[in-house]
């Protein structure tokens, strides 16, 4: 029996994740294990030796959830080591309300809830929604009938370790084709704002981009879903050679 486990970072009641759990429930059975506020940004944040607290919730569709303190990878780890039944067959994270493309993905609680499920050895994939326009119901549900066909196909075939599948969907659907890409380069155009000595980071949406075919955000700007493997060695391997180079000798 199909059993998913689904998370996400936008809080447990976020529109995103009650879609694809509806979605994905003709697969199997579902767990819903999601932050209790809205955790966006957190990054891969691992909360250790602090209070977790963990409350039984329902959606709106009356699906019954756990709703967690910690951030989105927290929710993976607390199921991972005994809150609940282990291994599910798979990890779904999402829907994003943004996408998360490019260096999105070390940022993102959506992406690094994915990750933390290939660390605990089980395959992963993160679902967001493009928000340049303002989306709709329909993109959500679009969304998730996609995350449906990848999810199926990684139920079939696995995943290597320590991978993820990233999918990144338009806004304003139909998407016309899934595009298999890599991670592409964000343009950020964050500003500081200042107030005596409390600062924040603001800015628009990460609007910019390095428009290079056959990354993720090449896809999602010209209309199509954007499937990335990724994986957790973060090594610059082509780099490794010339950095020999340098001798640093003791
Ligand atoms: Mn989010």
């Amino acid at each position: 029996m199909t059993y998913i486990l689904v998370t996400n970072d936008d809080g447990v009641h976020a529109p995103g994740i009650l879609a694809l759990v509806s979605a994905l429930r003709q697969l199997g059975e579902i767990e819903v294990v999601a932050p209790a506020i809205n955790q966006s940004a957190s990054g891969h944040k691992k909360t250790l030796r602090q209070d977790i607290a963990v409350e039984k919730t329902t959606l709106e569709d009356g699906t019954c959830a756990l709703a967690v303190s910690g951030s989105p990878a927290d929710c993976i780890a607390l199921a991972a080591l005994g809150m609940i039944r282990w291994p599910p067959s798979i990890v779904v994270s999402g829907i994003n309300r943004g996408a998360n493309m490019g260096q999105d993905i070390t940022y993102s609680g959506t992406v690094t809830a994915a990750l933390e499920g290939a660390i605990h050895g089980v395959p992963a994939l993160a679902v967001s929604l493009n928000n340049q326009q303002a989306m709709q119901p329909s993109d959500y549900e679009n969304a998730a009938r996609i995350a449906v066909k990848v999810v199926r196909k990684v139920l079939e075939k696995g995943l290597p370790p320590l991978t993820i599948l990233n999918l990144n969907i338009p806004a304003n659907g139909p998407t016309p084709a899934i595009r298999l890409t890599r991670q592409g380069v964000r343009i950020y155009r964050d500003e500081l704002s200042a107030a005596g000595d409390i600062y924040q980071i603001v800015g628009p949406e990460p609007t910019g981009l390095t428009d290079e075919e056959g990354t993720d955000l090449w896809a999602v700007h010209n209309g199509y879903a954007s499937l990335s493997p990724i994986h957790l060695d973060l090594t610059a391997h082509r780099f490794l050679a010339d950095l020999a180079a340098w001798d640093i000798t003791l």
